[in-house]
């Protein structure tokens, strides 16, 4: 491809609205361009880029014997009207109408659209197990989309969706997926970790993991073993409960001493008062779950998991209590709620009740109790696991390792879903014996146009780019250094022209730019191989640099064309 045709329009700066890395590289190497918020145009190179991840994804789908469809964008209410989603999400769910004034959704995932499609088609157990999957567009309306393509309104998604018999068979058919996913996200050069996940909003009644590229940038955190292959969301990272946390101390009841602590609400507050650390203390915090107040604590250095909390009370909807429902409910403003005294449901996490005594509010104004005792004042409350897992806590899974916190982009999640889709659009099949059983079925997505600014998160350098071999948008840069020089414009063309026949994916970089230019837009745009065709042209010799490597190194033509080959 010449270079003075393509249209590559690369920026020395990125606009400042550009936050990420990888958002401001992709602008300014001329890979997208805005159309909207979170909506995109992707400018060849971003395209070539997108079709190689595609066709590893693709790739890897087929030999787990995925078999690849195709469905539409635009899905009948109705369908999510029959799953009962369709009054569940809000402004984020895409929704118009058609001429005839019939309501449809721009599909943001198609659960529903697959399940109906398989119901018409699938009778029988013979046709099982069976796994379809697309590369299509997603459409979620996001209130902040941002960080170009890591968060968008419009983006590729591949989801596959797979139908079994029966578990055992589901857990086969994951499984294959899983390991593709590994595959795959190793294919395309990112470090990622599979990470033990939370089923959120789908639901489902299996497991469900997620594949997380490491990056500072990522939204989510997980939690990572040191010593054995343990890893999980945050949202639902364990920990070792010590020995003595799941105990309750036998203190001897001492009398509770009443403080009164004047406007002393927040937790530093109250170690600067009362001069201890704040893992003394007991912090109540009102929930209100599924319309019912209840009261969750935690100790003072740690945090709530509102994940767990919600599962742990097998609650639709969790939220903090307003200020007049935590005053109602504990007849003191916010920050002097305590368990003593309360007439809702209380939790406790395990390091609370492992505590020998505390301090805690006093559902009074302006004071707190001292001797809270567990074994004395938390006896009736519901123990568990409702915090957030903490760096350097012992690991669930194996004796010694310990848990170390990472920042992650989300780029795959596959799900057990069971029956929740099948039952409520009747998509059922006869079983061996005759039997009329709902389909058992997988979700598997992989955020493909994220995988983009995944890569680009973790593979460049102060000077641009650094694309994995096999994802870069050509194999090899040629750029003769003066576009004055006949004998070098030949000598490029020739290498390039020789290189193209053998199949590489070749850039010619025939701009009439000064030499610091174009090596300024080769770094940028990260090619991996470079060919610098220079004043020693006449003598066959040529410079070649690999975009990751610092150094270059004089070649002949042929041992250039020769090492661009390998
Ligand atoms: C919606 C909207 C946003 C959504 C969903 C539905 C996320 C929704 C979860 C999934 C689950 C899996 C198949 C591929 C893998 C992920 N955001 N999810 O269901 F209506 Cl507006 O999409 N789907």
């Amino acid at each position: 491809m010449r270079q003075s045709q393509l249209l590559m329009p690369t920026l020395r700066e990125a606009p400042s609205e550009a936050e990420a890395a990888s958002h401001r590289l992709m602008l300014r190497a001329g890979l997208i361009r805005q159309l909207a918020a979170g909506i995109y145009t992707y400018l060849p190179l971003g395209r070539r880029v997108l079709r190689k991840l595609e066709q590893i994804v693709r790739e890897e789908m087929d030999l787990a014997g995925a078999q690849e469809v195709l469905m539409p964008a635009l899905q009948p209410a109705e369908l999510w009207q029959q799953s009962g989603r369709y009054d569940v999400y809000g402004p984020e769910l895409v929704r118009l109408r058609d001429r005839h004034d019939r309501e449809f959704t721009l599909g943001p995932t198609h659960e529903e659209v697959i399940t109906a499609l398989v119901r018409g088609e699938v009778s029988s157990y013979r046709q099982l197990p069976m796994t379809l999957y697309q590369i299509q567009t997603k459409f979620r309306d996001e209130q902040r989309p941002r960080y170009g393509l890591l968060r968008g309104r419009e983006f590729l998604m591949k989801d596959a969706y797979s139908f079994d018999e029966s578990w055992e068979s589901l857990h086969r058919s994951y499984t294959s997926m899983y390991e593709a996913y590994n595959r795959i996200f190793t294919r395309c050069g990112i470090h990622f970790r599979p990470v033990e996940a939370d089923a959120g909003s789908i639901g489902g009644e299996g497991g469900t993991h997620e594949f997380m590229a490491l990056a500072d940038i990522g939204e989510d955190t997980i939690a990572v073993c040191s010593a054995c292959d343990y890893a999980a969301n945050l949202e639902k990272a364990e920990y070792r409960v010590m020995d003595g946390e799941k105990s309750i101390p036998t203190k001897s009841p001492v009398e509770l001493e009443r403080h009164h602590t004047p406007g002393i609400k927040k937790i530093d507050q109250l170690v600067e008062a009362f001069r201890t650390g704040a893992d003394a203390f007991m912090k109540t915090l009102i929930y209100v779950a599924d319309g019912k107040p209840i009261a969750v604590i935690v100790r003072g250095d740690h945090e709530v998991n509102e994940i767990k909390l919600k599962n742990a009370l097998a609650a639709e909807q969790l939220e903090l209590a307003d200020q007049e429902t935590a005053e109602r409910v504990t007849g003191a403003p916010i920050g002097f709620a305590g368990p003593i005294g309360l007439a809702i449901p209380v939790l406790a996490d395990f390091a609370v009740m492992a505590m020998e005594e505390g301090i805690a509010g006093a559902n009074e104004q302006d004071y707190h109790l001292a001797h809270v005792i567990p074994g004395v004042h938390l006896a009736q409350v519901q123990a568990g696991d409702y915090r957030n897992a903490e760096s350097d806590d012992g690991c669930p899974r194996c004796e010694q390792g310990r848990l170390t916190f990472h920042r992650g982009i989300e780029i795959g999640h596959v799900f057990k879903l069971g029956t929740k889709y099948s039952e409520a659009l009747n998509a059922k099949f006869l079983d061996a014996t005759g039997r009329e059983q709902p389909l058992i079925m997988g979700c598997y997505g992989i955020g493909v146009s994220r995988l983009l600014s995944a890569v680009l998160e973790q593979h460049s350098d102060s000077n641009g780019i650094i694309w994995p071999k096999a994802i870069a948008p050509y194999h090899v840069h040629v750029v003769p250094v003066s576009a004055k020089d006949q004998t070098q414009l030949d000598l490029a063309a020739h290498i390039t022209a020789r290189l193209s026949e053998a199949g590489i994916e070749t850039l010619l970089d025939d701009r009439d730019e000064r030499p610091g230019v174009k090596f300024k837009d080769s770094d940028l745009i990260g090619i991996p191989l470079r060919i610098v065709v220079g004043k020693q042209a006449a003598e066959g010799i040529v410079e070649v640099k690999r975009r990751s490597e610092s150094e270059a190194q004089k070649l002949s033509l042929e041992e250039a064309i020769a090492l661009a080959l390998e």
